[in-house]
C-alpha cells in the first residue's frame, strides 16, 4: 500500500486490545449487552479517547454518540462515518471496534497530516447495534432513521422484562426525549462504515479491501411456547405436552425453511433457545425461541419467513402447547449508493489496493443510515471469515488498509461543498 496519512498501527491496536478487556467475561471473550455495566466504561473508555482528539461529542435519548470535527463550512451537510461498541455474548474484538477506533484514527490521521475538511466530518457510535438486549439488531440506527416507531420502542423488553425507557434511564439518558433521536432530513450528506467482512471472500481471494453494493435482509421472530409441566417420572409420554419439544420441532423447521427456500443465500438461526423450569426431572412448561432468518433476496427470505410463520401453529397444536409469535423485525435490504461505491473504489486504488464489490450477509447501521443518506462499507478480511467468536481476528496491517482507506475516502467526500 502507497503509504500518505501518518496513521498509528500501533496506538490503534492498543486501543483495540485496551478496549476488548473492558467486557462482561473473562478474555479473550469480549462480552458487551447494550447498558450493561461493560457497555457503559466501555463508552466512557471511547469518549475520551474522543476527547483526547479534540472532538466534540453529544450523546441522545438512546445512547448515539456523536463525536464531531467540525469543518470550515459547519454550515453543510456532514460527512458521517462510525459503528458500534456493543458485542453479543462471546464475541470477539473486531466486531463494530474496527469501526469506531479506526475511524477515529483515520480522523487524527488526517488531522495531524494538516487536511482542513470542508464539511465537518461525524463519527457516529451506535446505540445496541447488536439485538441482544432487546432481540432487535440496529436499535440505535432505527431511531435515528424513523425505521422504529416510539410505541414499538416502548413495547420492547429484555429477558427480565425491563423496558427501554427503564435501561436508559438508569444509564442516564432518561432527561431526554425519545422523539428527538430521529434525525433531520438531509443531515448528513454520506456514510462510509468500516467494518470487517464476517465472511471469508476477502481472504480466500486474498484482496485487502471490500466495497458493500448491497446489505442483506434481515428478520427476526420470538415465540414464547407455554406447554404443561410435571414429574418427568410421573407424566407418560402421551399425556405430555412438552414446551422443550414444541420449540425443537420449531428449531427444525425453520431449518428446512431456510434450506427449502429455493436460494443458497436463506439463512435461519434458532439463536436464543431458554426453557423453564431448567429441571433434569421437571417436563418443560414454558420455552422462549428468537429466530433469525436472512437473505440477500426479499421474495425467498418471506417465503422462508411465511413457512416458520405457518409450521408455529401447526406444531403447537399437534403438542397442545400455546404459543405467542411476535415479528419483532422485518426488514428490506439496502443498496448502497453507486457514487459513493466508486469513491471507496478510486480511494482504493490511489494507495495501490484492489477493491472487491460485494454484498454483506451481516447486518450492519448501514442498513438503516442507507434510509437517510448516501451510505456504503468498507470491508477488511477476517482469519477464516470467522466472527461473533473470541477468535475473531484481522491483523493490524489488514486493519491499518481498511483505516487508509476510510481516511481517503472521508477527505474526497468532506472536500466538496
Ligand atoms: O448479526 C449481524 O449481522 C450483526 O453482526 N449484528
Ligand atoms: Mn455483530
Ligand atoms: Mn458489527
Amino acid at each position: 500500500m502507497k503509504q500518505t496519512l501518518p496513521i498509528n498501527s500501533e496506538r490503534l491496536q492498543r486501543q483495540i486490545d485496551e478496549l476488548a478487556a473492558i467486557s462482561a467475561a473473562p478474555a479473550p471473550v469480549v462480552t458487551r449487552v447494550l447498558f450493561s455495566e461493560a457497555d457503559l466504561r466501555a463508552r466512557e473508555y471511547v469518549k475520551n479517547l474522543c476527547r483526547e482528539a479534540g472532538l466534540t461529542i453529544q450523546e441522545d435519548a438512546v445512547g448515539n454518540i456523536f463525536v464531531r470535527w467540525i469543518g470550515k463550512d459547519s454550515s453543510l451537510p456532514l460527512v458521517a462515518t462510525g459503528s458500534h461498541i456493543d458485542a453479543i455474548p462471546n464475541a470477539g474484538r473486531y466486531d463494530g471496534v474496527v469501526g469506531v477506533l479506526g475511524a477515529l484514527e483515520a480522523i487524527r490521521a488526517l488531522q495531524e497530516s494538516g487536511f482542513e475538511p470542508q464539511r465537518s466530518i461525524e463519527l457516529i457510535i451506535f446505540t445496541a447495534e447488536e439485538p441482544t438486549r432487546f432481540g432487535i439488531g440496529c436499535l440505535g440506527s432505527r431511531l435515528l432513521a424513523g425505521a422504529l416507531s416510539l410505541e414499538k420502542a416502548a413495547s420492547l423488553r429484555d429477558p427480565e422484562g425491563k423496558s427501554l425507557e427503564e435501561l436508559r434511564g438508569d444509564a442516564g439518558f432518561g432527561g431526554q426525549d425519545l422523539k428527538k433521536v430521529k434525525l433531520a432530513a438531509g443531515s448528513y450528506s454520506s456514510f462510509v462504515e468500516l467494518h470487517i467482512e464476517q465472511g471469508p471472500l476477502l481472504e480466500k481471494e486474498n484482496i485487502p479491501i471490500g466495497v458493500v453494493e448491497k446489505i442483506a435482509a434481515p428478520s427476526t421472530l420470538r415465540v414464547q411456547l407455554t406447554g404443561v409441566g410435571g414429574h418427568a417420572g410421573a407424566v407418560l409420554m402421551p399425556e405430555r405436552h412438552d414446551a422443550l419439544l414444541a420449540g425443537a420441532e420449531i428449531a427444525l423447521a425453520v431449518e428446512q425453511a431456510a434450506l427449502n427456500s429455493g436460494s443458497p443465500d436463506t439463512v435461519g438461526t434458532t439463536g436464543v433457545f431458554r426453557i423453564e423450569p431448567g429441571a433434569v426431572n421437571s417436563v418443560p412448561c414454558r420455552a422462549w425461541l428468537e429466530i433469525d432468518l436472512r437473505d440477500t433476496q426479499l421474495p425467498t427470505r418471506d417465503g422462508a419467513l411465511k413457512k416458520i410463520e405457518q409450521a408455529v401453529p401447526e406444531i403447537c397444536k399437534k403438542r397442545g402447547v400455546t404459543f405467542e409469535l411476535q415479528r419483532l423485525n422485518v426488514d428490506a435490504p439496502a443498496i448502497c449508493d453507486p457514487s459513493l461505491v466508486n469513491a471507496v473504489s478510486e480511494a482504493g486504488r490511489e494507495l495501490g489496493l484492489e477493491v472487491k464489490k460485494m454484498i454483506s450477509r451481516a447486518y450492519h447501521d448501514s442498513l438503516f443510515m442507507a434510509q437517510i443518506c448516501p451510505t456504503t462499507m468498507i470491508f477488511i478480511p477476517c482469519r477464516g471469515g470467522v466472527s461473533h467468536r473470541p477468535d475473531e481476528y484481522s491483523s493490524p496491517e489488514q486493519i491499518k488498509n481498511g483505516v487508509a482507506v476510510l481516511a481517503a475516502t472521508l477527505a474526497r467526500l468532506a472536500s466538496n461543498s
